[in-house]
């Protein structure tokens, strides 16, 4: 390809590295769509240290949802009920700040709230956080991440006494033993989960365990899959390393000369043995003694982990249990071993290293901390005591605050809660009580435009240019390449136009993106994740790059905490002592069965973009719910039957697929389908918002229901909504 741009998918948080050329090169056919449309061409990046040049489907067919119904222009109306109408930027923004002003004026800083996304750029990340809890001084900023990694955050912070997780992909080919917990890998991180399947067909001695109650795609692969009941997994954890111990398995001296709070963890262990342990997660002991012994015999172990651990109102528990093993073990700061998190979205990271949520301030500091809100006042240019003490609203305290007539003012960006949220008809009731509603979105109409008094239109990816962080901590330069759709505008320029017309004209006076990542890069100096060694123009000149890269001195970047040192009080890494709570809501008599949610291969959450790709479309046609042969008898229902299925908050119906990959007892639906692409399908529908104490991430992944089978054939339910694209352009056209 000539005239290539190198960038980074901005699907999932593997990272991969993208080549993209224009559609039209001299003497070459010009690249189509299905459609007929010329479409940009896409293929991996064979220079990029993450990705070796491998993408998956999402990231091979992206350059085909870019153009199709996107939102162009700004849209206002008064109330819910009224048709939008096309405005121009100007007066969007006026209406934007005056309200900002109203309601800082009459509820003050705590009635603003807004709403972002793992999907934002660090440089959004970075002026969303300067303007609402710098200059606005509410707290009251959260995103997506927090449905998404907050128990990771949290299980690392009180762990190892900072976030970030210290392992590189480079492990996968070191390690002998792989865990892979709550985390459907060969789907949702697919090029990840080649490469430790390349080295496990190198190395045939290297073992692979997958915890999961589905046997998924990722299990099927495994040496064994351990396939407990679902909120069973620190009864595992805590029963592999009773075995540990009595194996003698522990590494005593980094346990005598790394960490602390031992004997505490100890005295639970003693209630798990593997007696207990099995019948509880409902697997067999001679599978629960091989899970121990492959992890006790190897040389180095990593685990790998995402939203079967941490979306669950036990998520921060869960992760410190999983990093005790390794701490008991001393499997940590070494070539192939560790708790690495893999972090859902594009640039989840690049979130928490900007302190894209409430709790948070940029440079890995919390708000908690006086000297880090100081340190922020300071860099800011801003009084002493400008940001709040508290930490803002957390996700679900956004919709109570809705309710209790708190939030004054919702600005919502990349991120569609009208799906992703749980327990939606209370989350829908709550966004239809909002007195006023941003929503900044690069898709119209997405579920949650319905609930707007403002659309502003966003540039996306390949139309801004900014950075985003992968799971192993990498940062890659995502330049501009197509000129945005519309009017469209980059988020963080959106967020700064208005922090300057509300006065903060020098905060905000800056001409480009890599000058607010200049700024962003030193707010990280002296920390954990220092950046300061990097710009647009090195990260443009040298490829990516991960931290710790500071602008002094040289630092082997790829694994943090090889000096055995933790950034405790003590230096020493501490272990958690947990029982585990059950499920938030188990079943009983009259919602018998367990529902779990999740992912498939080809569609990205709520299909703004992978919707509209028909390779995509094809592959996964319709919602469904997977059910064991059993509970299908049980219920009198056969494969492609319907069910509905009820919880006490709402329900949804599917065609059912029969299947043996889940124990009988739960079933499984994917989260995909929100109001636009199929009817009554929606999975949040039937969660419930019960929250993590210390995370405050919501549980997911489990709740009750009772499944009861529709007589009418329902064929016609699921139709495809082909309404979408004719409500968009007959919207935009006026
Ligand atoms: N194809 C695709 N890939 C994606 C995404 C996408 O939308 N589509 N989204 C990205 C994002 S943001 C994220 S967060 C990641 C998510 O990536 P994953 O976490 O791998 O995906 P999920 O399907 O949400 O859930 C993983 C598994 O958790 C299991 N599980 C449920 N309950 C429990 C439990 O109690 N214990 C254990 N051990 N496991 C349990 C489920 O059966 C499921 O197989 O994927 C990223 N990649
Ligand atoms: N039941 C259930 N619910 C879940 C989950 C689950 O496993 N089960 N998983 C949770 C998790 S882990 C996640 S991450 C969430 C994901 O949930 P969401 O964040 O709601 O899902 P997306 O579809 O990724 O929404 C991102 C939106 O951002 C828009 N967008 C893309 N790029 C840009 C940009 O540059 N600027 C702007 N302004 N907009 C842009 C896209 O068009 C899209 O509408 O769902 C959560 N909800
Ligand atoms: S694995 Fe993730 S980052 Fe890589 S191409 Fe697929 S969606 Fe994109
Ligand atoms: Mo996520």
């Amino acid at each position: 390809m000539t005239d290539t741009t190198k960038t980074l998918c901005p699907y999932c948080g593997v990272g991969c590295g993208l080549e993209v050329a224009p559609p039209s090169q001299p003497g070459k056919a010009t690249n189509r769509d299905s459609e007929g449309t010329p479409i940009w061409k896409v293929r991996g990046d064979r220079d990029h240290p993450s990705s070796q040049g491998m993408v998956c489907v999402k990231g091979a067919t992206i350059a085909e949802a870019l153009d199709k119904d996107r939102l162009l222009y700004p849209m206002v109306r008064d109330s819910l009920d009224e048709p939008f109408r096309r405005v121009s930027w100007e007066e969007a923004l006026e209406l934007v700040v005056h309200r900002i002003q109203a309601v800082r004026y009459t509820q003050g800083p705590d009635g603003l709230c807004m709403y972002g996304s793992g999907q934002f750029q660090t440089e959004d990340y970075y002026i969303a956080q300067k303007l609402m809890k710098g200059c606005l001084g509410t707290n009251n900023f959260d995103a997506n991440s927090r449905l998404c990694m907050s128990s990771a955050v949290a299980g690392y912070i009180q762990s190892f006494g900072s976030d970030g997780p210290p392992c590189s992909y480079d492990d996968l080919d070191e390690t002998d033993c792989a865990f892979l917990i709550g985390t459907n890998t060969a789907e949702c991180h697919p090029i990840l989960f080649n490469r430790l399947q390349k080295h496990r067909k190198k190395n045939r001695k290297v073992k692979m365990v997958v915890i999961d109650p589905r046997r998924t795609p990722t299990a099927e692969a495994a040496d064994l899959h351990l396939a407990i009941q679902p909120g069973t997994d620190i009864d595992l954890l805590n029963g592999i390393a009773y075995l540990l111990m009595r194996w003698s398995y522990q590494d005593s001296l980094f346990m005598d000369d790394c960490t602390s709070n031992f004997p505490a963890y100890v005295e639970v262990l003693k209630h798990y043995p593997p007696d207990i342990v099995a019948s509880r997660c409902g697997i067999e002991v001679k599978d629960l003694e091989m899970a121990a012994r492959y992890w006790g015999q190897a040389e180095n172990v990593l685990s790998l982990w995402s939203m079967g651990v941490n979306q669950s109102w036990e998520g921060t528990a869960k992760v410190r249990t999983i990093i005790n093993l390794h701490l008991m073990t001393g499997q940590v700061g070494k070539p192939g071993a560790g708790p690495f998190s893999l972090t859902g979205q594009p640039n989840a990271m690049g979130g928490r290293e900007a302190g894209g949520l409430s709790h948070l301030l940029p440079g890995y500091r919390t708000v908690k901390d006086p000297e880090h809100r100081a340190a922020m006042e300071q860099f800011w240019g801003l009084k002493p005591g400008q940001i709040a003490v508290r930490p803002g609203r957390a996700a679900w305290d956004i919709i109570t605050g809705l309710e209790a007539g708190e939030v004054g003012f919702l600005w919502i960006a990349a991120t569609n809660p009208a799906v992703s949220f749980p327990d939606l008809d209370r989350t829908k009731a709550a966004l239809r009580r909002s007195p006023f509603t941003i929503y900044q979105e690069a898709y119209y109409p997405t579920e949650t435009s319905a609930y707007a008094h403002v659309l502003l239109p966003a540039a996306q990816w390949s139309e801004k240019a900014g950075v985003m962080t992968n799971s192993e901590r990498r940062i890659t330069l995502c330049p501009a390449f197509r000129k945005a759709k519309g009017e469209a505008r980059a988020d963080w320029e959106i967020f700064a136009e208005v922090g300057r017309r509300l006065g903060f004209i020098e905060q905000f006076a800056f001409k480009n993106s890599a000058e607010v990542y200049d700024e962003f890069v030193q707010t990280t100096r002296g920390r954990v994740c220092d950046m300061t060694g990097l710009s647009h123009a090195r990260l443009a000149a040298e490829g990516p790059r991960q931290w710790p890269c500071p602008d002094s001195g040289t630092v082997d970047s790829a694994r943090l905490y090889t000096d055995l040192r933790f950034p405790t009080a003590d230096g020493r890494a501490r272990f958690a002592a947990y029982h585990s709570k059950g499920l938030a809501e188990p079943p009983d008599a009259h919602y018998p069965y367990v529902l779990t949610t999740g992912r498939l291969y080809g569609h990205w959450h709520t299909q703004t973009r992978t919707g509209r790709i028909e390779k995509i479309r094809k592959m996964h046609p319709n919602p469904f719910l997977e059910i064991h042969p059993r509970d299908a008898k049980a219920i009198g229902i056969q494969d492609k039957d319907w069910v509905e299925v009820q919880t006490r908050r709402g329900t949804a119906r599917f065609p059912v697929t029969v299947t043996r990959s889940l124990a009988p007892g739960t079933v499984f639906v994917p989260m995909h389908w929100g109001a636009l692409w199929a009817d009554q399908a929606e999975a949040n529908a039937l969660t419930h918002p019960a929250v993590d104490p210390d995370s405050l991430q919501p549980e997911l992944k489990a709740c009750a229901v009772r499944l009861v089978p529709l007589a009418v054939a329902q064929e016609d339910i699921h139709q495809e909504k082909s309404g979408v694209r004719l409500i968009a352009e007959g919207l935009l056209g006026r």
